[in-house]
């Protein structure tokens, strides 16, 4: 089966004024929607997985001419669903709660410290790239950054192997609209629309409490 371009779960101004709404109209509508076409276009006469995740996963499976198509596609699709499912509109995130926020504090010592760890990755990754919140295989968490559309799940080639439950896109098409330059301000204002209900699900999928499904 071809993968699909998911349905942004708000509208395109939902968002606002973090981020606005012709950078997601231009984020979802082309910038996501060609890494679809293009993951499908390497993957054509090919049989993989249905779950962009687990075919992000072993790259090792796909043809030598195929794989950096497919890692760069695949990274850009699985990256992107991910992302639109952990933003939420309304400007009031709040903070994690229950054993994702025990594990923060375990982790990082502090919401605050997870907070300005998560940034600092974010400001400080050259180029285009992500920021992330992932659980590692030995259960803890990390943060840490991937360049252009390589996903933590990518194991061997990334160096913060990991299941990403929270993703900030820092290409320049993320936020260049409204932000231009100024890459910390964009950070900074995302916290206010982290779906944290969400990232919690992610977690207890990658602590193994829920099955690990893939829903796109
Ligand atoms: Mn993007």
């Amino acid at each position: 089966m071809p993968f699909t371009l998911p349905e942004l779960p708000y509208a395109f101004d939902a968002l606002e004024p973090v981020i606005d709404a012709q950078t997601m109209q231009i984020h979802h509508g082309k910038h996501h929607a060609a890494y679809v076409t293009n993951l499908n276009k390497a993957l054509e006469g090919l049989t993989h997985p249905d779950c962009v995740n687990d075919l992000i996963s072993d790259l090792s499976k796909v043809p030598d001419d195929k794989r950096t198509a497919v890692r760069n596609n695949g990274g850009g699709h699985a990256n992107h669903s991910l992302f639109w499912r952990t933003l939420k509109p309304g400007g009031k995130a709040g903070e994690p709660t229950g054993d994702l926020a025990a594990a923060i504090g375990r982790d990082f010592g502090s919401y605050a410290a997870f907070k300005e760890k998560f940034a600092a990755a974010a400001a400080t990754r050259f180029g285009s790239g992500w920021a992330w919140l992932c659980v590692k295989a030995d259960h803890k968490l990390c943060v840490c950054s991937t360049p252009n559309q390589d996903n933590p799940r990518m194991a061997g080639l990334v160096d913060c192997p990991g299941f990403p439950i929270l993703g900030l896109d820092v290409w320049e098409h993320a936020y260049y609209l409204k932000y231009q330059n100024r890459r910390p301000d964009y950070v900074a204002a995302f916290w206010s629309v982290v779906n944290w209900e969400a990232v919690a699900k992610y977690y207890d999928k990658a602590m193994g409490k829920t099955a690990c499904a893939c829903s796109h």
